[in-house]
């Protein structure tokens, strides 16, 4: 303290001494508080970072179980109820539960209601294992009725897989209605795999009912906005309209020409006489029991008293009238 200082100089020393060590305190104080506070910052950072790394770790392992289970979806095994694929044709039939699998299998192997061979049929879910049919006549020909998709039963994540679909050289889908995102999923899967496919719309007599009593519109006005619906708003290419209550109309009698190519062959026009034996035609089951033993025997090129040509190829008769 200097002496002799006047009292008031004093006095103000103090009071900036007390300044100083307050803000000083202050300063302390807010250091203290925040390396604190960025103490528990860091430890939250390192905690989420930690999060992030775990997470990354679970996105990694995800991406690895999915390409796993990719893979395993493109190489399904061949399931151990589709046995005997050597010298066989194997057709399956596919969709989902209720559009009508059963009845079509029936109709295409032209088997009376609950004669023996005859696929069950019902209102409810009926069909609940894989069931071979073979072709009348035709063993080595099988068509095989699966379950429909999307049921408790037989769930559509793993329908492709448990109906073995790559395994088939045809396959069918049906549909009653609408095509389904099931549907769009199994021609895809069938796409991949390179089976031929057919897309078949079923039911349409209920289609041509319905559109008459709702709009009064007949059958062939009916048949026509729904090629264009489909064509216009399903993405599946050709499709087939078939009715298994009425199985000689609509695409029915087409879809089975195109289902066995034997029968799509082109005869020999300039053959000099009907040849029943003809190569396309060797091969026993390009005709199948649909068309009658009369139609069967007609098959080949004739030719009438007035030179009219005729050239008969499954259920299509072409007719050229020479002068
Ligand atoms: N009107 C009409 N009814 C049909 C047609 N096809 C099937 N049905 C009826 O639809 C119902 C179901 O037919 P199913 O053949 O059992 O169907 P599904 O696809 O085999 O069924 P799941 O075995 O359960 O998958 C039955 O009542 C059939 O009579 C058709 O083209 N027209
Ligand atoms: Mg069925």
């Amino acid at each position: 303290r200097g002496e002799g200082m006047p009292e008031h100089v004093i006095a103000a020393g103090d009071r900036r001494l007390q300044e100083l060590a307050a803000k000083l305190a202050a300063m302390q104080r807010a250091f203290a508080e925040e390396r604190e506070s960025l103490g528990s910052r860091c430890e939250e950072l390192e905690r989420r970072e930690a999060e992030i790394r775990a997470r990354e770790e679970g996105v990694e392992a995800e991406k690895q179980a999915q390409k796993v289970r990719e893979e395993a979806r493109k190489n399904y095994p061949q399931p151990k109820w589709l046995t005997h694929l050597e010298g066989t044709i194997n057709i399956g039939v596919v969709g989902n539960s209720g559009v009508g699998k059963s009845l079509f299998i029936n109709k295409l192997r032209k088997v009376r209601p609950q004669a023996h061979g005859w696929a069950p049929v019902g209102v409810n879910e009926t069909t609940r294992e894989p069931t071979m049919y073979p072709f009348p006549g035709q063993p080595e020909v099988r068509i095989w009725d699966l379950p429909g998709a999307g049921t408790e039963a037989v769930p559509s994540a793993t329908y492709v897989q448990d109906m073995g679909l790559r395994y088939f050289d045809k396959v069918l889908i049906l549909t009653a209605g609408r095509f389904t995102s099931m549907d769009v999923e199994l021609r895809d899967e069938l796409e991949q795999h390179k089976v031929p496919y057919y897309m078949v719309r079923t039911k349409v007599d209920i289609d041509v009912w319905n559109n008459k009593e709702d709009n009064g519109a007949d059958q062939k006005t009916t048949i026509a906005q729904i090629r264009e619906d489909l064509k216009s708003n399903h993405p599946v290419g050709t499709s087939y309209l078939v009715s298994s209550r009425d199985p000689e109309s609509f695409d029915m009698p087409v879809l089975v020409t195109e289902l066995f190519p034997c029968m799509k062959r082109q005869l020999d026009a300039d053959a000099p006489s009907f040849v029943p034996t003809a190569p396309a035609w060797n091969c026993s089951w390009a005709m199948p029991v649909v068309f009658s033993a009369t139609l069967q025997g007609m098959q080949g090129r004739w030719r009438d008293g007035y030179s009219a040509n005729y050239l008969l190829q499954g259920n299509q008769v072409h007719v050229s009238l020479l002068q």
